[in-house]
């Protein structure tokens, strides 16, 4: 990890790793959630095989298929030693592997917007002036821009973002002059969209949300949270 990184970290409250795995160590979870979508009957080959799953609302679809599909050994795939040693490097503390999970979306969710998604933070931070967690999130396969990454307000991190969340998520949540808003208080949406393989750690203060899928591929990706001990 450069000093670079670790300030870059600090300030904005996530970093991306370019080809953190490679596509050799990608492609097999990516073909067993292909092969679980198609023997649990909801999608395979472009096309969806179960009307109900397809018609949930987009972030109740993600819960349900996000449950439903798991990957042995999960954490272990994803986690290599290099990424490992990023997140302690970057958590400045002995680090402690917690929850892992696939997110998964279906193509087609509707148009794209920044308007009524559910901007959250998984657990509360006793300390304000460090992340009481890192998470790591994993491109299982290549996501485009608005594919239904995971998106994530840099900068909400900051002890001053955080004493002024529930404003700043009102002010998500009514979506008016949002950019000139966010610039103002330094904060800004990152789209967690890349290659097969690439990676974004996220200090766990902040605050982010699923997206919609407005692209014809299925939007997969993996997470694994990691608690400072
Ligand atoms: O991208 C998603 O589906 C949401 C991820 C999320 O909110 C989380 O893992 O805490």
């Amino acid at each position: 990890m450069t000093p670079e990184q670790r300030s870059f970290f600090r300030e904005r409250g996530y970093l991306f790793l370019r080809g953190a795995l490679t596509k050799g160590q990608v492609r097999p979870i990516k073909d067993h959630i292909l092969d679980e979508l198609k023997r649990q009957k909801i999608w395979s080959s472009g096309k969806s095989l179960s009307a109900s799953v397809k018609e949930m609302p987009a972030f109740q679809q993600i819960a349900k298929l996000s449950g439903s599909i798991k990957q042995h050994d999960l954490q272990a795939r994803l986690v290599t030693q290099d990424m490992l040693s990023a997140i302690a490097s970057l958590a400045e503390a002995r680090v402690v592997p917690a929850q892992s999970q696939l997110l998964i979306s279906l193509p087609d969710q509707g148009g794209w917007t920044l308007n009524g998604l559910n901007w959250h933070t998984d657990i509360s931070s006793s300390h304000p002036n460090r992340p009481p967690g890192i998470q790591a999130f994993v491109l299982i396969d290549d996501v485009k821009d608005k594919g239904g990454a995971t998106l994530a307000l840099a900068g909400s991190h900051l002890p001053e973002s955080q004493r002024e969340s529930s404003r700043i998520r009102e002010m998500l949540r009514r979506c008016g002059d949002m950019e000139s808003e966010l610039r103002s208080g330094n904060l800004s949406v990152v789209e967690m969209s890349g290659q097969a393989g690439d990676a974004y750690l996220m200090d766990m203060r902040l605050l982010h949300t699923p997206s919609i899928n407005s692209t014809r591929h299925v939007r997969m990706m993996a997470t694994v949270r990691y608690f400072l001990a």
